[in-house]
Order: C-alpha cells, then structure tokens, then sequence
C-alpha cells in the first residue's frame, strides 16, 4: 500500500508540497494538468514540469487524478473518436514518464455535487453536505455558481467555469438517455482505451458516482456493487478497474462497503482507494465528516481490514476533509484534516496488518 495525497499544481492549492512531505508515511501525490482543456492531449513537456516539481520536493508521481472524459464521449456523439485517440496519446505520454494508475469518472455534465460547501459542525470546523431537496430546487446556473462562489477562489474538479454555458443544454441532452444507453458509451469508451492501459500496464481506474442516485434525471452507472460487477465485465483485465471511493459509495447505506471491497479488491480490481467518512442525516442527505469511524457511518476498521484481507496493494488517499484551525483552502482539500485522516489511516493500518 501507498499513502497519497491529492495536490493541484499551478499554485492553485493552498497546500504546499513540502507540507505535504511532512506528513508521516505519505509518499506521494495524486495530481492532475487542469489547465489543459478537456479532451486535448497532455504534452510530455508539461506532465514533465509538473512531474519534476514533485520529485524535487521528495514525493513520488504515479497517480494521475483525474484525465477528464470529454462530454461528446460520455454523450456518445461521433466526435468522440477524435477525443479518444487524444485521450489514447495522453496515456501513452504519461506511461513514458512513470504513471501507474489514472483515475478518472464517468458521471454526466459534473463531477460531484453539494447543496453547501461549507456547513458548521457542532465541533467548530466546516465540511461539505448535501441536501437532495435543497438541490433539486436549484436551476443548473443557480447550482454552477453557489459551487463556484463557495471555493475560496480555488478551482473545483469538475467546474471548470467554462462548462458553465453548456450546463443546462447538457442536462436536457441526458433527459433522454437511459442508463443502459448511457452504459453503452462507458462500453465504447473502455473497450476503446483499454488494449493500450493492458500495454503500457496502467491501472485504470474509474471513481464511483457522487452521491451514488440520479439528480435532475443524469444516468450514473457506477454506484452500487451490481453495477461495478457489469463494468468490470466490460474488459475482464486486472487494469480495469475502480477508484474506490468510500464517501461516494458510502452515501448510499445500502452500500455495504467491506462486503464489496472484499468482492473486487480480492479480485485485484482496486487499484486506488479513496478513504472518507460520512454521516447520514436522512436517506439522501449526508455530511462530511473527520475520517473516524466514531465521527461518521462508515467503519473504517472494517474497510481498512477488507482492504487488507483481500492483498490490497495499490494507493490509497485520504479523501475530502474538513475545515479546521481556521485554515482556509479549497473545500474538502485542507492540509491539516486530511493530514490526520491518513495518519488514523496508516494507524488503523499498522494494528490490522500485525494482528492478522
Ligand atoms: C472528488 C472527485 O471524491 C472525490 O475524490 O473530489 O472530484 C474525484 O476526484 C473525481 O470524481 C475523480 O475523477
Ligand atoms: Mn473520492
């Protein structure tokens, strides 16, 4: 196993990656090229620039999060093939500097959601939650710019201001997809990539939908065990596989997450964990929370023990964490609450492994 930390370059983090070499037992980062519009190629230059800035700091480059999916791929529109044989480059590029997994999603117009982005805790602290009715009431452009004006002046994975005008028409588009159509394009799409992951020996890994239910109609296709089971059948090859998010999936309580580690991992189909805790105020409401089992739903003893149990050995990073000791940052990516998830992490990992 390595411990990861998720870190934006260009100076658009508030965290640095000498912090981030501080934290005991992190090795490396996951990071991404956001400036590099969706759909175009990274050129082995920039993933280069970016890729020495992390070494010289003493902390490894292996994880890709995330190579976006261009709409017109996920939309199944003609065009896609011109963004697959760029998305097919680009994997070829960052294989030649040393990547060992992509994590990527495949969820419709926008990444994940939360009706507020910075919600009290009784403790003080803020963290992100989410509220289906209070989403529901909210037109598209109402929903890009609270999300927007909530960041702290960060970019937010999946909110690129300039999907912003195509929101809407996007939304309208997917009305009438089904989930099975929608399928057959992540069909398209992964037996398009997938003969060249297989080559360069990447992981490929696809992040669960969040939250793991439809909202304003937008198919998701990655949200339950069932549903994984039909993906991995798409290409039965180690290299296909899925990022495994426990908030995202965790969301869901009928979601028995060691259940369903213990089914794919054992399978050697995760090759990336994302660890988090959420705590559940209704069926379709949660918060986030610290990455305690104690402070959340999620038994994080019994995930981090499936983990083990199935000979997990792929990265693991702790995932969105609050706000605390007034630091400031972009939601969900402070250092200081994530720097304690991954150390209750490694420790819940250091007393499975010698107790079993
Ligand atoms: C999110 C996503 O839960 C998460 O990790 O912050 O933005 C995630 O990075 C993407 O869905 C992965 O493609
Ligand atoms: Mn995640």
């Amino acid at each position: 196993m390595k411990m990861i930390f998720r870190w934006f370059p260009n100076g658009d983090d508030s965290v640095q990656l000498h912090h981030i070499k501080q934290i005991p037992g992190v090795t490396g980062v996951a990071t991404a090229l956001p400036h590099i519009p969706v759909g175009d190629v990274w050129p082995t230059g920039q993933i280069l620039a970016v890729r020495d800035q992390i070494t010289s700091a003493g902390l490894e480059m292996e994880v890709i999060e995330s190579v976006n999916i261009h709409e017109d791929i996920k939309k199944g529109l003609p065009s896609r093939d011109l963004y697959i044989s760029n998305y097919i480059t680009t994997m070829k590029n960052l294989h030649e500097v040393g990547i060992r997994c992509i994590c990527y999603n495949f969820m419709p117009v926008m990444d994940w959601i939360r009706s507020d982005l910075a919600e009290p805790l009784p403790d003080g602290s803020t963290a992100m939650s989410y509220r289906h009715d209070k989403i529901l009431m909210l037109d598209p452009h109402t929903m890009a710019h609270s999300m927007i004006n909530g960041s702290n002046q960060f970019s937010l994975p999946g909110w690129e201001p300039e999907r912003f005008s195509a929101m809407a028409e996007d939304i309208e588009f997917y009305r009438n997809v089904s989930v099975d159509e929608y399928f057959e394009n992540i069909a398209y799409f992964i037996r398009s990539v997938m003969p060249f992951a297989d080559e360069y020996e990447i992981d490929f890994a696809v992040h669960s939908d969040d939250p793991p239910w439809p909202i304003f109609g937008l198919p998701k296709i990655i949200n339950n065990a069932s549903s994984i089971r039909r993906f991995l059948s798409l290409h039965p090859s180690k290299h296909n596989g899925i990022a495994f998010c426990t908030g995202s999936l965790g969301a869901d309580s009928a979601n028995d997450l060691p259940n369903m580690i213990r089914e794919f991992a054992s399978a050697g189909r995760i090759p990336f964990a994302h660890l988090r805790n959420v705590k559940h105020t209704s069926p379709t409401d949660f918060h986030e929370t610290a990455h305690l089992s104690g402070c959340g739903d999620l038994d994080m003893f019994e995930i981090v023990k499936a983990l083990i149990d199935s000979g997990f050995d792929g990265y693991i990073r702790p995932d969105h964490g609050r706000m605390i000791w007034d630091e400031t940052g972009r939601p969900g990516y402070g250092l200081y609450d994530r720097a304690l998830g991954s150390n209750y992490l490694q420790g819940l990992w250091e007393a499975v492994k010698k107790m079993s």
